[in-house]
């Protein structure tokens, strides 16, 4: 049997950035732009674990994998571990292309996440594959506008303009809402001029990105653990009927201590556990 290789896009930021949304416009599903990755309508943050879909284009396998928002305080140490640990599970691959998407204007705490998501990038080596992709951008089409927002970017802020220039590329998009039932009373005519433009939006937006992605592909970027974390993480979830919170306790530490060994800087990100004490207690 012939196992088909997949090009992995793994997509990341903060919540309400609009990763959802950029993972509904990548897949296309039927060519009408449906819903499969269900996006956030208010503060909430919708995405609650990770999930993956495939998709052809020009004859490249693409397996796209959105992840819950970075920082999302709801969630412990382990959670974001066991997370962490079932997404690597969905990309036998590795990572071929990381998206980290950013919206407009940063506060202090998005700032602060910079600085640590710069020493998680650098130390895993991990920036070569990394694209970053500014959503909500609706002049994306036009070449001035995208290359004047990126001179703003470096100057706005030094962790992002590091991350920027470490990465391959800032790709601006936009990748409005189909869903339009909720706005003011427009009538039918109207309403499907409105899906037709957001619609010409999303596939000028798929285009840009994907043709950026084929024309920056470089192989795929794995943990030196990943295979075996690969393997444990689905042995588990195939074989077990019910949960086993022993087991996923196992593959957290197991995760845990190839982070530590391997990306040390990642702890610093984990909220909590500024130091190394809550690592202690588990490792
Ligand atoms: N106009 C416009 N709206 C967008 C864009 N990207 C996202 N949105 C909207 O912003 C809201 C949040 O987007 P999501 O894609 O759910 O954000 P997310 O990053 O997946 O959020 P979490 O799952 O909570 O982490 C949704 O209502 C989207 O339709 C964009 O590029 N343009
Ligand atoms: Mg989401």
């Amino acid at each position: 049997m012939i196992t088909r290789e997949f090009r992995n896009i793994l997509i990341i930021g903060r919540s309400g950035n609009g990763k959802s949304a950029l993972a509904n416009t990548l897949a296309n599903r039927d060519d009408e732009f449906k819903q499969i990755f269900k996006e956030g309508s208010g503060s909430v943050s919708e995405t609650r674990e990770s999930q993956s879909e495939i998709f052809e284009w020009n004859g490249i396998f693409y397996r796209l994998v959105d992840t819950i928002g970075l920082g999302d305080t709801k969630l412990s140490n382990e959670e974001v571990l066991y997370s962490i640990a079932k997404t690597i599970g969905m990309m036998k691959e590795g990572i071929s292309h990381l998206l980290f998407i950013i919206d407009s204007k940063f506060n202090e705490d998005e700032r602060k996440n910079f600085r640590l998501l710069k020493e998680v990038m650098f130390e895993s080596r991990i920036s070569n594959y990394t694209t970053i992709v500014r959503t909500r951008f609706e002049k994306f089409r036009n070449r001035k506008d995208c290359d004047l927002d990126k001179k703003n970017l470096l100057s706005e802020c030094k962790d992002i303009a590091d991350i920027i220039w470490a990465c391959n590329g800032l790709i601006h998009v936009d990748n409005p809402s189909l869903d339009i039932s909720s706005d003011d009373d427009i009538d039918g005519d109207e309403k499907q001029l409105r899906i037709l433009v957001r619609k010409k939006d999303k596939i000028k937006s798929r285009e840009k990105l994907l043709n950026h992605l084929k024309n920056n592909y470089i192989g795929n970027y794995k943990l030196s653990s990943w295979d075996k974390m690969y393997l444990r993480i689905n042995n588990y979830l195939e074989t077990c009927d019910e949960r086993k919170y022993e087991e996923e306790e196992a593959i957290t530490i197991e995760l845990a201590a190839i982070i530590y060994k391997e990306v040390p800087s990642f702890i610093k990100t984990q909220q909590a556990s500024p130091e190394k004490s809550w690592w202690c207690q588990i490792l």
